[in-house]
This record gives C-alpha cells, structure tokens and sequence, in this order.
C-alpha cells in the first residue's frame, strides 16, 4: 500500500461551469481561493475536448497565480495538456495504473472509493489520497451508491494510511464534523458555487475547520 502522503488541502473546490449559478464560473474560482479554498478540481461533464482544455488553461491561470494546485477530474490528457498538479478519477474512469503506465509519477491521483472491498484493489498502491464518496447523498451527483456517513470516514481512517477526501453534501453545518472524523481534505460544489458570495461561503467553511 501507498505511504502516507501529507495533503495539506483542507478546503477543496470541485468545480464546473454549470454549477456557478450566481457568478460566472472563472470568478467564482478566483472569489473561492480569496476566501480559503487551498485546492480546485475541475470537472467538466459537457464539454467536449477543446471547451474543455479552453476552460482548463483559463482556470490553470487563475491557480498558478495563486499557486493553488489544480485537479482535472476523469480526463488524463487535458491534465497532462495544461501540466495539471493532479488527476482526480472513479470506479468507472481510467484506472490510476494505466495513469502511471502512461505518466510515471507526473501526477497526484485521487480515487473515488464506494466500498471497503475497493480498499483491497491492486489500483490502490497507485493512488495517492481517497474520495470518500458520497459522504451525504445530494444532489450534485445523483449517481452514487453508498453513503459512508461520518461513521464511514472515521471507520476508512482505520483502515487506510491514505489521505481521506470528504465529497457529497459537505456544508458549513457538516464540515466540522467530516474534519474531526479523520478527513485531511472537505470538498464541495454546492456550498461554494450555489452561493452569491464564494469567497464568504468559502472563509465560513474554512474557519469551521480552523483548528
Ligand atoms: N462526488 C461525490 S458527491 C459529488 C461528487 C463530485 C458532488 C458533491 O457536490 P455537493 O454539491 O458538494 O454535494
Ligand atoms: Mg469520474
């Protein structure tokens, strides 16, 4: 299994355009990092490739600048062609040993688990840090099947020296508890990007986790 890695990320923006439903999405990015988000995914569902690098070098600039580290989420060659800090992947999306087959260590990959047999998967010594997804169903992402709970990420701790990531309903009512459970890292969509203000929404969460 993968050592321990540090990941020093606690406020982490999944972003995409369609969930920016108050700021255009770009702002919201450069509003959230003002307000604490230490990492930002992208994940694009509908564009197809070359909306999708469009958007990938124009975000890629706003978090260079801040020297946020970015995530692609799914596409391996939009993150190898804007020279991503990492790759973020699910059960169902090229698996992590075939992103090392092709890059070497290039990139920290994140891996979605869903169950506790997956910990057991020989994809696991490739990965470097764990989505623990969904922790709460919603509405974001309606295609998921466990819901680990917080239970479920104090009980992932003991099981895996991976860095946990919390997804899926994380809020500011919530996020205190997912980081006391053991999760190095609270990511969200809604929280941030359903909000008219994203760098409030994001110093308020952050602050919950202020220790
Ligand atoms: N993976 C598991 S849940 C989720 C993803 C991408 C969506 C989380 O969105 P929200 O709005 O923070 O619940
Ligand atoms: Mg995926």
């Amino acid at each position: 299994m993968s050592e321990e890695i540090n990941f020093p990320y606690p406020l982490y923006l999944v972003l995409s355009e369609q969930d920016c439903i108050h700021l255009p999405w770009l702002q919201v990015a450069e509003e959230a990092i003002l307000g604490g988000v230490d990492i930002i995914q992208l994940r694009e569902k509908n564009a197809d490739y070359r909306e999708f690098i469009k958007k990938a070098k124009a975000l890629k600039e706003i978090t260079d600048r801040y020297q946020v580290p970015l995530v692609i989420n799914d596409a391996v060659d939009i993150a190898a062609a804007v020279d991503a800090w990492g790759i973020h992947v699910g059960q169902q999306d090229t698996p992590p040993s075939e992103i090392v087959a092709r890059y070497g260590t290039k990139f920290r990959i994140g891996w979605s688990i869903e169950s506790l047999s997956q910990l057991d998967s020989p994809e696991i010594k490739y990965v470097h840090h764990l989505g623990v997804s969904p922790v709460f169903r919603t509405d974001t992402k309606k295609d998921t099947i466990t819901e680990w709970g917080i239970s479920g990420i104090r009980q992932l701790k003991t099981l895996t020296p991976l860095p946990l990531i919390a997804i899926g309903h994380i809020n500011e009512s919530n996020i205190a508890q997912a980081h006391q459970a053991g999760a190095s890292s609270m990511a969200v969509v809604s929280a941030i990007c359903h909000s008219d203000n994203p760098r409030e929404a994001a110093f308020a969460l952050k602050q919950k986790i202020k220790n």
